[in-house]
């Protein structure tokens, strides 16, 4: 039977768009994915997102939009920018579905039930942005968050919560005897530090909010978001529902890594172990908190403009680019830079100069000198062959302990070395000499088939990372699909081989100039947008009269509504708006039945574009008032459908 291998990246907070920093969480979790399939595993790879929580509410009401609506218009252009990167993910969890939002519910209640979570009362600090709780002595300034500096909140409500402190002594236990369950070492260090200091018990509910889950047996609580999404890893595998076949088979399976960045260590190594304690769910994962991309004057920033985006620079530089730029420039345990300079640097040295010349100079020789075939030699004939032999089976072997120790920087390093011996031994044995003399034919004839061979073992290494480039080199060099596997890297196991007469250099080299400024353009457009943002005069907030007026406003009659079949928080009206009747989805469930909205006569906005929410085709808004507390749809009951309001 195959070994199971099940990987998982943090789930993304759909606070806006996601940029470099987030993608390399995915990136990197794809590669280690790939890698494992190539070696025979059977693999599972799940991300998603993450969407409830004050922050994410905060953020849809200053777009004006409603949470439901906001989260899916992100999870959607999510979707689309792991299209973008090809992320071979299995699954994608939103924590607003229901599969996940009832096992959260039963978990919270399990922990009630069992004395793991109490009632009591709640006085601290709250960060929004990190949805995280601080006591006094851990701000900063007074006020500020020792984790982002953004001002805190003081909150004080009554609060249920996790016996962190009960747990205190196994957990330490726990890491010392599984020695390798958080990497790397320094970040265990830190975690053993902090448990040391002590675990106060951890809130687990809040009362002043409510875009959440519902405590079940108190719903005036909403489930503290990082217990609603770290339960995310085993929800999406069916654990606490009907089926469980592929929590049986990946959570209990061979290996289970969770990937998470250096920010979020504390929720992964501390939390999430102590609730599958108390649940009594097995501990099978490791953790790995990687480094931070930053810019050269600090951290990424989307306030501040000072942030990369994927989908700015994989349509012109390629994917390939973009996913080895990626998992090069952060090391094991360290934080990597993103610049211009260095963007295009790899771009024209590593992959153009070093990889991608090597492949198109091995299949311009051959087509020169041998027509587009070479043979399988009957022996070798200089002593630089077995250097060369060697050197492809000590990359294979540092590349196989990098990945499973998940350094892929590292493993891209050993790999970039076997490239430079590869285009070292083209200098060595100099096929231009050899072509001149005819006696040297079958000379010639083997240099080229171990470049080919070189080139092969390099392609079948490259398929986790340049997905694309490997691929194009197999077929530049025709080697059979039997060729192209993990199986397959042994030296010697290609026959006769006829590669392509029409080779196209995989990474044509890119003026360094200009696309330097025109990465360094793209940034300052980011930055220049914010500071023009900042420097608007408040009267601009005003609207004139001419923009109120593009406002289509009509009374609506609804003929009939439903609860939508897909999302327990929306319902799907059908409205009369004088000229036809158009289909409304609103997120109004826990105000309205859909028998309170039938034969109301309600304000429509008409002219707003359609969307589909949750696969509901929404063409319209429906207007209501509301407060903290309550909702209420705007009623116009002596108009008739279509009259307009203005
Ligand atoms: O933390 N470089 O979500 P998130 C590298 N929802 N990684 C970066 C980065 C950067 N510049 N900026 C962010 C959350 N990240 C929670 C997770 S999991 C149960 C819940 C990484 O969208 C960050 O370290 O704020 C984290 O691993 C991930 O992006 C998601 O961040």
């Amino acid at each position: 039977m195959k070994k199971t291998f099940y990987i998982t990246t943090p789930i993304y907070y759909p606070s806006g768009k996601l940029h470099i920093g987030n993608s390399y969480t995915t990136v990197f979790c794809d590669t280690l994915n790939r890698y494992k399939k190539l070696r025979g595993y059977d693999t599972y790879y799940l991300t998603g997102m993450d969407e409830h929580g004050q922050k994410i509410e905060t953020v849809a009401k200053e777009l004006g939009r409603d949470p439901q609506q906001h989260v899916d218009l992100i999870a959607a252009d999510t979707k689309k920018l792991w299209q973008l990167l090809d992320i071979e993910y299995d699954d994608f969890i939103r924590t607003t579905e229901d599969r996940h939002e009832t096992v959260v519910a039963d978990i919270f209640e399990q922990l009630l039930g069992q004395d793991d979570i109490y009632l009591g009362h709640y006085e601290g600090h709250y960060c929004i942005h990190d949805e995280s709780f601080f006591t006094e002595t851990q701000l900063e300034d007074g006020n500020l968050c020792p984790d982002c500096g953004r001002p805190t909140k003081l909150v004080k409500e009554e609060s249920y919560f996790l016996r962190l402190s009960k747990y205190e002594d196994w957990l330490l236990e726990f890491i010392e005897q599984n020695p390798d369950f958080i990497t790397p070492e320094t970040r265990k260090n830190e975690v053993v530090a902090f448990i040391k200091s002590g675990l106060q018990d951890l809130s687990v509910s809040r009362t002043s909010f409510d875009w959440g889950v519902k405590v079940k047996s108190n719903p005036n609580h909403v489930v503290y978001v990082w217990i609603d999404a770290l339960s995310n890893y085993i929800t999406a595998l069916g654990y606490g529902s009907k089926d469980t076949t592929l929590y049986d088979k990946y959570w209990k399976g061979d290996e289970v890594i969770h990937v998470v960045g250096k920010d979020i260590l504390r929720f992964h190594a501390i939390y999430w172990p102590i609730m599958l304690k108390a649940l009594g769910v097995p501990v099978t994962f490791k953790l790995y908190a990687h480094g931070w991309y930053m810019m050269k004057d600090g951290k990424m920033s989307k306030s501040k403009g000072k942030v990369v985006y994927p989908d700015d620079l994989v349509p012109k530089y390629g994917l390939d680019a973009m996913r080895y730029f990626l998992l090069k420039e952060i090391p094991y345990s360290g934080d990597g830079v993103f610049t211009p300079e260095d963007f295009v640097a790899r771009i024209n040295y590593d992959l153009a100069n070093d990889f991608g010349n090597l492949l198109n100079r091995t299949i311009n020789m051959i087509n020169k000198y041998f027509d587009s075939k070479v043979t399988k030699p009957a022996k070798s004939y200089f002593e630089v062959d077995q250097e060369l032999k060697d050197k492809i089976t000590e990359t294979i072997e540092l590349y196989r302990s990098d990945m499973d120790e998940l350094k892929v920087s590292s493993a891209i390093l050993n790999l970039w070395s076997l490239i430079s011996r590869t285009n070292k031994y083209i200098d060595e044995t100099m096929p231009w000499v050899l072509a001149k003399d005819e006696s040297k034919r079958d000379e010639l004839n083997s240099v080229l088939y171990n470049l080919v061979e070189a080139l092969r073992h390099i392609g079948v290494l490259l398929r986790p990372i340049l997905v694309d480039a490997s691929e194009e080199l197999f077929a530049q060099l025709k080697i059979p699909a039997t060729l192209r596997t993990w199986d397959a890297l042994s030296f010697g196991l290609l026959e006769d081989v006829t590669v392509t007469d029409n080779p196209v250099p995989l990474f044509p080299r890119l003026d360094k100039k200009q696309e330097e400024a025109f990465i360094k353009d793209l940034l300052n457009q980011k930055k220049q947008k914010v500071k023009q943002e900042e420097a608007k005069p408040k009267e601009e907030a005003f609207i004139t009269i001419d923009d109120f007026a593009k406002l289509e406003l009509v009374v609506g009659l609804i003929k009939d509504c439903k609860a939508h079949p897909n999302a327990d928080k929306l319902l799907v009206s059908q409205v009369d708006t004088g000229d036809r009747v158009r289909q409304i989805v609103s997120g109004i469930t826990k105000y309205y039945t859909p028998d309170d909205m039938i034969g109301k006569k309600v304000v429509i906005v008409k002219n707003l574009k359609p969307v589909k929410l949750r696969g509901e085709l929404s063409e319209g808004m429906l207007l209501a008032g509301s407060n903290k507390k309550t909702l209420e749809v705007i009623e116009l009951n002596d108009l008739n459908p279509g009259d307009k309001i203005s």
